[in-house]
């Protein structure tokens, strides 16, 4: 063999090397995640794509972008939708601009508490609420928890709607939400989550609300000191997959995706408990000055403009209100 030929066997070689890498990686399930590895959200998304890999024999693979490098929520929303990733986990407050039903659980108070929240969301409900994303495109593989969301500032307790009055909140993009928070007599922004941190440093907001995890994960305790216990959204969290890519898998890899998502929502839930828990602890030691709203009728009282503003865009809402209304 001459030194040409061996040098081109080796070329070719390694084009074929390179062809394999390719195609691997184009069949690699590419995952978005908000938050950062480990959050319970990170943590059982990359169980969900050790359990896919494990029960497939390898022929289904898939990594999570944590962190939010793959961009925020909305813009992600839409990549799912047209197939530039494969699946994600999305809070289900910034889901109502392109799924209208999904309002219903963005409404304020709507949940009684957690465990009313996964008493309608793994009930005959949730399955409305998955057929309604599945038309825009969206898979619904299980529901993660994301515990209550309070408000939070630089100024002051809150403990009445009055207190909110002269204040600008950073809100998740859905008008709702800054209908809840004008209805409260505050100012209300939509922003990225990845930006509130910096704004909140620099006075472009003076509050936002979050649940204690993503509270403490993001470092905003550190500037926002003022925790008060509104919790006036109950969200659940969607592991989804897109459409595009759920119907290229074989009916044995969809069962074997759709169980490896359900026993990592299980895993989630778990650990969202614990992690409630430790957030907590970890920035009332940082010094954060804790309140209970003592009377939340005031703030349940203030939201009667925010249902109305749902069901007149959205008029299906008024029977996904009764039906969540109907779950004990
Ligand atoms: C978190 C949630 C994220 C994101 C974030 C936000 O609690 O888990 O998906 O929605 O809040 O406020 O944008």
């Amino acid at each position: 063999m001459t030194f040409m030929s061996r040098k081109s066997l080796f070329a070719g070689a390694l084009a074929f090397g390179a062809a394999l890498t390719v195609s691997q990686a184009s069949a690699e399930l590419r995952g978005w995640n908000i938050h950062v590895p480990d959050y319970p959200v990170s943590v059982a998304m990359d169980k969900f794509t050790s359990l896919v890999e494990e029960n497939s024999g390898g022929s289904v693979t898939g990594k999570t972008y944590h962190g939010g490098v793959l961009g925020s929520q909305p813009d992600a929303i839409n990549q799912l939708r047209i197939g530039g990733i494969d699946f994600a986990v999305f809070n289900m407050g910034p889901m109502g601009p392109i799924v209208p039903e999904a309002n219903v659980v963005s409404l304020p108070f709507i949940f009684k508490d957690m465990d009313h929240m996964h008493r309608v969301m793994d009930g005959a409900f949730g399955d409305k609420m998955s057929t309604a994303m599945e038309d825009k495109g969206l898979v619904a593989l299980a529901w993660y928890d994301s515990g209550a969301r309070s408000f939070y500032n630089t100024v002051r307790p809150i403990n009445t709607p009055a207190d909110l009055d002269g204040l600008k909140f950073r809100v998740m993009n859905n008008e709702l939400f800054v209908g809840m928070v004008e209805s409260l007599g505050g100012n209300a922004t939509p922003m990225a989550f990845a930006e509130v941190f910096q704004s909140l440093k620099t006075g472009v907001i003076d509050g936002a609300e979050n649940n204690w995890p993503s509270y403490e994960s993001t470092n905003h305790y550190e500037v926002a000191g003022y925790y008060s216990g509104s919790q006036h959204l109950i969200l659940p969290e969607c592991l989804c997959m897109s459409k595009l890519s759920w119907d290229k898998l074989s009916d044995g890899d969809k069962e074997i995706v759709k169980a490896a998502a359900v026993e990592s929502a299980t895993l989630q839930r778990e650990l969202w408990a614990k992690r409630a828990v430790k957030s907590r602890e970890i920035v009332e030691a940082g010094g954060i000055t804790f309140n209970e709203i003592a009377d939340k009728a005031p703030f349940q009282d203030a939201m009667a403009p925010v249902y109305e503003m749902a069901v007149t865009k959205t008029p299906i809402l008024a029977e996904y209100i009764a039906d969540i209304k109907a779950v004990d």
